[in-house]
Order: C-alpha cells, then structure tokens, then sequence
C-alpha cells in the first residue's frame, strides 16, 4: 500500500510492476498510470492531472464516464444485463430500431468488438456474394487496401500489409486482395481484371493507425461508383474515423457516400463496454440466417441503452461541429509552430497526427514523454507519427491550453 494515494489503493510504481509480472507483454504502454477519468481528464493514482489526447484511439468522443452513458449503464445494470439471443429481451428491439434510424439502413448485425464487426461483414459480403451475386463458391475476393487497421483477428490481420500484424499467424486466410489507398484507379484496375468474383471493397475512411492517413477529396466516392460499375459492396470501417470523430457524423459524409455496409465501434458505446454494429440494407444483412452467426454478447440489453445513450450525446452536444471548428484551430496553431522536429500535422475535424523528425537522438518517444509531464497525454502510433486526437466535448479554452503546451514543450527541444 503506498500512501500519498489520491485514487484507489495501490501507486503507479505498484500497478506498473503488478501487470509486468503477472500479464501479458503484447503492448508498450507510456509509463503511466491511470486511476481516474472525467471528461477530457485522467488522473493517475497520485492525483496528477493530464489532457487525454488519447481518447484510447477515438474510443472516448464523448469523454470519459459522461454523466449521461454512465447512468443509462448503471440503471439497466440493476435490472438486466443479458439474456444471450437464444431468447428476446425488451431492449434489443428498440435499440435496433434507434440505431437503423440514426444512420439511415434497415437493418443492424450487434457484435462486441470491432474486429468482431469486421469479421461479421466480411461473413457477411462473401455470402451476398455467393446468394445474390452469384460468385462461384470459395472464389469470393475482399479487397483490403494497403497500410488498413481492421482489427486483429487472424481473418483480419490476413488482410494487413504489415508484417507485425500478421507474421508467424500462418496459414492466412486467402481470399484477401490488396490495392493501394486513396488511388482509386489501383481500385479500377483490379476490378476490370477480377470484379465478377470480388464480393467486396472495404476501406476506412481515414487510415488511422497508418497514421492518420486522409485521402483526396473525391478519393471514397470514385471507389464507391467504381464498386456499383462492378456489382461489389462498399465496406466502411468508421470504427475509428466514426461518431463526430473527423467534424462530420461519419468519415463517408466527406465524400457524400453512403456505404452499403457500416461498421461501428469504440465510440458507439463512449467508451464504456466493448461494443460494435454492422449497418446494412435487409438484402445484406439478411444473407446470414438463423444460427449462422451469432456471439454470447452481441446485441445484449446493457449495451443497447449504453448505446442509446451514447449516440444521443454524439447528437444533442453537436461534436461533430465541435471537432470540424477545433480541429481547424488545432492544425493552424500546430502548423505555426516553427520546428526542426515539426515537419508535418496532418488530420480531419479532432482526428491528427504530427510528425517529428528524430533530432539530437530525441524522437517521437521523447515528446510523447515531455508532453506527459506538462500533464498531456498522446503516444506515437508509428516510431515517427503521434496521434493527437482529444475527446470531442473538448472546449476552445481547453484547446487553447493543450496548444500552449505542446508549444512549451517544441520551445523546450
Ligand atoms: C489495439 C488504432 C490499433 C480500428 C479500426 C477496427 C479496429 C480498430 C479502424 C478493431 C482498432 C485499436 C485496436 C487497439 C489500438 C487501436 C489501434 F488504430 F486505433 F491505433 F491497434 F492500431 N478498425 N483499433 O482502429 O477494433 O477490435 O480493437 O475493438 O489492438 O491495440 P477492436
């Protein structure tokens, strides 16, 4: 037991030491300690506040334990949590109906994680394509582009160009096409050559772990016709790019595109449960029949008055306008900045990223630790690239706070 402890029973050194033994190794965690979150806040366990420029990867848009998603988790908590699907609960219904409605399709598959939501849509696009496209059986193509994120299943990470990804998960899922990102005429090419047997185009609309990635204006909507000359479904991933995250509802909205399958994640529960859905129009999604698909989670009470109350915020607390106005001030101060390590920011609405050029042995690392003990948290998502993306009820006096000291800290290299 450590004293000076501001929350909970145990100090940083005690937790960090805890999990290093006993858990697995598979992350490199900045060296802190998390206790507490509210809002754009954390605090570690000794009471020392930071700016979350983390958002656990767009996870947290609505900030941390938000009042409104918090009592809707705990009120349904007292009164049913699950049932499983194997029989009918009175909250499913009704949340399928908000949701449909709130993105405009017909109909909704509920998984828990976004990888899992991912696998639904891929199991998904192939049987449209062998019922109703009519695509020889076990010729079915997805086509992934380079550098995507979709999560880490071995299906998933099958599609990955990147070799930490997948490398020594063999044998891979085949079946799984790559073209280049925001080139659509890569896209054209292969859909000339092999598109009666592609089921599927699947993209985000901004490449997040690549490294926040935005591709031309234009770029999703030449995929999306090129995709309907072809008979092959629009797969958006807007598990990151999603929910107000790029300043508009969803990162398609950009490009006007309506995908013909959505996928959601992270956000869709405000950080609260691990929470996912695949959209689609009922010729889709009912391609999957009864016992077809299905997860111990998927769909259950909680998570639906969670969500409910998640995507109510996402409306009725206009973070997408939000993230539109103070994701513009963020890149036009951070682009003021004039620094040898600063080359570049780069983003969309509270989605960024810079990019710091190693100097004097000091890298991205380095200013993700200097940020931190000015109280900001952020951490590269590749060695040179940081993201930097806030929760969305950030206000400009916060912002304005935030820019000051990541100014501080580019004075101080
Ligand atoms: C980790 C980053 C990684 C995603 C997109 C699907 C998923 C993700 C666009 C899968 C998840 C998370 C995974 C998490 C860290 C974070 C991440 F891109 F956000 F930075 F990994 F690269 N589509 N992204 O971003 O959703 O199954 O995780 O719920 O695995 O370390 P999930």
């Amino acid at each position: 037991m450590s004293n000076n402890l501001k929350y909970g029973t145990i100090g940083s050194p005690e937790a960090l030491e805890l999990a290093d033994k006993y858990g697995d190794h598979n992350y490199l965690p900045l060296p802190v300690v998390i206790a507490k979150g509210e809002g754009v806040f954390m605090w570690d366990p000794e009471g020392n506040r930071y700016y979350d420029f983390l958002s656990a990867h767009s996870t947290l848009n609505q900030g941390h334990c938000h009042p409104k998603i918090i009592k809707a988790l705990c009120d349904q908590a007292q009164i049913l949590t699950l049932t499983t699907r194997a029989v009918m609960d009175n909250k499913l219904g009704e949340y399928e109906k908000f949701i449909t409605e709130y993105f405009g399709y017909e109909m909704v598959m509920p998984m828990n994680s976004g990888a899992e939501g991912m696998e639904a849509a891929m199991k998904i696009v192939r049987k449209w394509a062998y019922n109703v496209k009519g695509v020889e059986d076990d010729k079915a193509i997805i086509i992934f582009t380079e550098n995507n994120f979709h999560g880490r299943s071995i299906a998933l990470v099958s599609g990955s160009s990147n070799p930490h990804y997948y490398k020594g998960y063999g044998p891979l899922l085949p079946g799984i096409a790559k073209v280049p990102f925001n080139d659509s005429n890569a896209l054209k090419d292969f859909l000339v050559e092999n598109g009666k047997n592609v089921a599927a185009f699947f993209v985000e609309p901004i490449q997040g772990e690549a490294g926040v990635f935005v591709p031309d204006d234009g770029y999703l909507k030449s995929c999306f016709d090129l995709c309907k000359e072809h008979n092959v479904l629009f797969v958006a991933d807007e598990i990151q790019s999603g929910l107000a995250r790029t300043g508009k509802l969803l990162g398609c909205d950009h490009d006007n595109v309506r995908p013909d399958v959505l996928v959601l994640g992270k956000s869709l529960s405000g950080g609260v449960l691990p929470v996912s859905a695949v959209l689609a129009d009922r010729e889709i999604i009912l391609q999957i029949e009864p016992g077809q698909h299905g997860s111990t989670f998927a769909g259950f009470p909680l998570a639906g008055v969670v969500v409910k109350a998640a995507l109510e915020v996402v409306r009725d607390e206009n973070l997408a306008e939000n993230a539109l106005e103070l994701g513009e001030y963020f890149r036009k101060e951070i682009r003021s900045i004039k620094h040898p390590m600063l080359t570049l920011v780069r983003g969309r609405g509270l989605l960024n990223a810079i990019v710091v050029k190693p100097k004097d042995g000091l890298e991205a690392w380095d200013v993700c630790l200097m940020l931190k003990d000015k109280g900001l948290i952020c951490k590269p998502t590749h060695r040179h690239t940081i993201r930097m993306a806030p929760p969305l009820i950030i206000t400009k006096e916060q912002m304005v706070e935030c820019v000051h000291i990541i100014k501080d800290v580019f004075n101080a290299l």
